[in-house]
């Protein structure tokens, strides 16, 4: 090992996803994979994105990790040193050489090098860690796409990277693919290597679709993701329905939805499928409370305003966490924005509800 070995990088940005048709719950924890199929929208247009910058060289002695300029201890944690281990192994099992363009295509780094090698990631978010907004999605996402480029790695089936990036963290499988991303449960296979993303359309398909965000709390959340839905498996008989005949119709309908850029339908299915990932969570045992009073408040605004309109015009989802998205069409985007800050007035910082924030100023 020389200490003036090159050092080889690749930076990519992965953004974050909301799902429209929700993943709750693991089929196999060994494997990361779901007990239901799932649809979501990459918001590939947005400020939620994942920022992350691999490295690899001879000259490093071991793999290292930074999240938001803070090293993370990779082994304090048994679970965040599975999930990292199994994207970088993952991906450099798809290793190509890289090649120098300039020299006759001459080979820099052979796909054998690249297994000698420690590699060194840096990653951070734009958006806050770990509120419900989906950062593991574009996080792990972006630590497997710029494995791709740092490793030149080829896929030896359509979505091979998604199953990659599903162990890191199962939602970050939909983020790897922009437009509507369907993940397949799979478990036909034993290595479940068929439970994958695939694009239903690409990101110029819908073209007037719009998400807004409303950041409720930026707060960590009480309970992880992968906590809860363990204990939703072990506990409720409501996402044993759920997973075995809500969901499967649920998808057909909204890819055809989807398809049809038909809103209403597609709308309605949102709302009521985040409705029911939020009943599942409360008949979890303990419960497991994700929506505050001011999500409430939310849920109620947007069905009054559809019903005013008489059609539906906007749809909420929400995700492990108090914060709303909201789904739109971009003719009534304006109209929506007026509404929340009618009700939702900004007092400058950005909040919905500024009642936390001089809760907390006044303790
Ligand atoms: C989703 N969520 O489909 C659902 C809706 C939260 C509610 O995917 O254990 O962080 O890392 O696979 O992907 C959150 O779960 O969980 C999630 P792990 P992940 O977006």
């Amino acid at each position: 090992t020389s200490p003036s070995a090159v050092i080889h990088t690749a930076t990519v940005s992965a953004p974050t996803n909301i799902a429209c048709i929700k993943y709750w719950g693991k089929a196999s924890s060994q494997y990361n994979a779901p007990i239901n199929d799932s649809l979501s929208l990459t918001l590939d247009q947005s400020d939620l994105r994942a920022v992350t910058t691999a490295s690899a060289s001879s000259s490093f002695t071991q793999d290292k990790l930074w999240l938001n300029g803070k090293e993370v201890d990779l082994k304090s944690n048994a679970s965040t040193w599975k999930r990292f281990r199994a994207c970088v192994d993952g991906v450099r099992a798809c290793a190509g050489p890289k090649l120098d363009p300039h020299n006759n295509n001459t080979i820099l780094v052979d796909n054998e090098e690249w297994k000698s090698m420690h590699v060194h990631i840096a990653s951070y978010n734009t958006f806050p860690t770990a509120a419900g907004l989906a950062s593991s999605a574009a996080g792990y996402a972006a630590l497997v796409a710029s494995l791709v480029q740092l490793f030149h790695a080829t896929e030896s089936y359509p979505g091979q990277f998604s199953t990659i990036a599903r162990q890191g963290s199962g939602s970050a499988c939909r983020s790897l693919y922009g437009g509507f991303v369907a993940w397949r449960s799979g478990g036909k296979l034993a290595d479940w290597s068929d439970s994958r993303a695939e694009q239903i359309v690409d990101e110029h398909y819908w073209k007037d679709i719009r998400a807004l965000i409303l950041v409720v709390s930026d707060k960590q959340k009480d309970t992880s993701s992968t906590a809860g839905m363990e204990n939703s498996v072990a506990t409720s008989q409501l996402l044993k329905y759920r997973a075995s005949t809500v969901v499967p119709s649920r998808m057909e309908q909204i890819e055809q939805a989807i398809h049809d850029k038909d809103f209403e339908t597609f709308a309605k299915l949102t709302m009521m499928d985040s409705n029911q990932f939020h009943a599942t969570c409360m008949d979890t045992y303990p419960p497991i409370f994700y929506m505050n009073d001011v999500s409430k408040s939310i849920v109620s605004m947007i069905h009054a305003y559809n019903e005013w309109a008489g059609e539906i015009r906007a749809a909420y989802t929400f995700d492990a966490g108090p914060n709303a998205v909201l789904y739109t069409l971009e003719v009534y985007e304006v109209e929506l924005l007026a509404l929340v800050l009618r009700y939702y007035p900004e007092v400058g910082d950005g909040y919905v509800n500024n009642d936390e924030k001089r809760l907390e100023a006044a303790a």
